[in-house]
């Protein structure tokens, strides 16, 4: 045992980054471990009753699961070095609108630009791998496992609609949010002013370990768009930096009423690229509970078809018009408890406040975000999501 948090994950995890970072900003002392730490399987799996990756143990020995419930333990303790939640309601809604978009909607060129370009990739990815390998395999066993694992990650990516028919299309979408991140980031130094908050640690997720990290997605985002590439060093030092070259200094959000036009750019690119898929995700689900209105609350989401399937996360898939492309994509309940975040803080927000948010929503098309509801909330329970009370609203 150790007297520091271990955070166990893998270098190329997209949700492991997140937490590092988090770590790293806020000064808290830890030891990380690859997943296929024997620990990992002995200690933690039997808690979290499932291979996912991150998890933090505490100095205490308690285990928590996802990168965004660690984040709000720390957020929640005095731990911390700075808050990463924005006090003004208009802001805190945008950060958790990016937390979601971050995290869940930039899935797609995540996936592509890790799995669809092996000539560049497929070395640095069979090297990171072992991260999550029990220890003492021989080359040849360590082959064998990371093709079974690669081969899991490539039907995942066409799980989340990366298929030939896309291919095109992610890339000029993908291309297009870099530079209009790229532009944003000579505002100011981080999404929302000159700290990090919770929309940034969403972002990074997609935009480390997969688009900033794996070669060739590297190069584009180094050719690309520079400041965002300076962004995600930013985001994983300590250290504060003063950028002298946005047009804002220090290390304040912005304030009310000055939210810049870069940051709607961005708002409506999360409208064409992500409101389609929710859209099509939650009416799926609400004729699935519908279908079932004797679910109890606290019964899991997703519930396993068999031994294999201990980590079954979808419920289903849902069609939708993907930027001119029909596709099908996995509908996964625990995108609705991000979704939840944003919906909560609206809700809780004074009635000024909610109505500066819902006039920044309407005006970049993403309205709807506050009003769909699911019939069910989704909660965490046990590190799974679960099936919640029934949503008034
Ligand atoms: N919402 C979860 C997602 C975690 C997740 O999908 N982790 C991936 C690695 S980035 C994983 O563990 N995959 C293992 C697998 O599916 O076998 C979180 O934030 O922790």
């Amino acid at each position: 045992m150790t007297d520091k948090h271990i955070l166990y994950g893998m270098s190329g995890s997209l949700y492991t980054g997140k937490v590092r970072a988090y770590l790293r900003q806020q000064g808290i002392d830890f030891v990380e471990r690859g997943a296929g730490n024997p620990h990992f399987s002995d200690e933690v799996m039997p808690v979290i009753g499932r291979f996912i990756m991150p998890v933090v143990q505490t100095p205490t020995g308690e285990i928590i699961q996802d990168g965004t419930v660690i984040l709000d333990h720390f957020e929640a303790s005095n731990l911390k070095k700075r808050s990463i939640k924005p006090q003004n309601q208009t802001l805190r809604a945008i950060s958790y609108l990016f937390e979601l978009f971050g995290g869940e909607g930039l899935l797609r060129p995540a996936m592509h630009y890790r799995w669809n370009f092996d000539d560049d990739n497929l070395a640095f990815l069979t090297s990171s791998f072992r991260d999550v390998f029990p220890p003492g395999l021989n080359d040849e066993e360590a082959e064998q496992a990371f093709l079974h694992a690669s081969g899991r990650m490539r039907q995942a990516a066409v799980n989340f609609g990366v298929v030939p028919e896309t291919f095109q299309v992610i890339e000029s979408n993908y291309r297009d949010f870099l530079l209009r991140f790229n532009r944003h980031l000579g505002e100011s130094s981080f999404l929302l002013g000159g700290h990090a908050t919770i929309g940034d640690f969403g972002l990074f997720n997609a935009l480390y370990a997969h688009l900033a990290r794996d070669p060739h997605p590297a190069l584009l985002m180094k050719k690309t768009a520079p400041r965002v590439y300076a962004w995600v060093e930013r985001m994983n030092g300590p250290e504060e930096f003063q950028d002298h070259t946005t047009n804002r200094q220090g290390s304040e959000l912005f304030g009310h009423d000055e939210v810049p036009e870069s940051l709607l750019d961005m708002m409506r690119y999360v409208r064409d690229e992500y409101l389609p898929e929710i859209t099509a995700h939650l009416g799926f689900t609400n004729s699935w509970l519908a279908a079932r209105p004797e679910i109890e609350p606290g019964t899991p989401c997703a519930i396993p078809l068999g031994a294999n399937e201990k980590s079954r996360r979808f419920i289903g898939r849902a069609g939708f018009n993907y930027r001119g492309v029909e596709i099908e994509t996995m509908v996964m309940p625990y995108r609705f408890f991000l979704l939840q975040r944003l919906q909560d803080c609206f809700d809780e927000a004074g009635a000024d406040d909610q109505t500066a948010i819902r006039k920044l929503f309407h005006q970049t098309g993403l309205e709807p975000l506050l009003d769909m509801r699911t019939h069910r909330r989704v909660d965490r329970e046990n590190h799974l999501e679960v099936w919640g009370e029934r949503n008034e609203n």
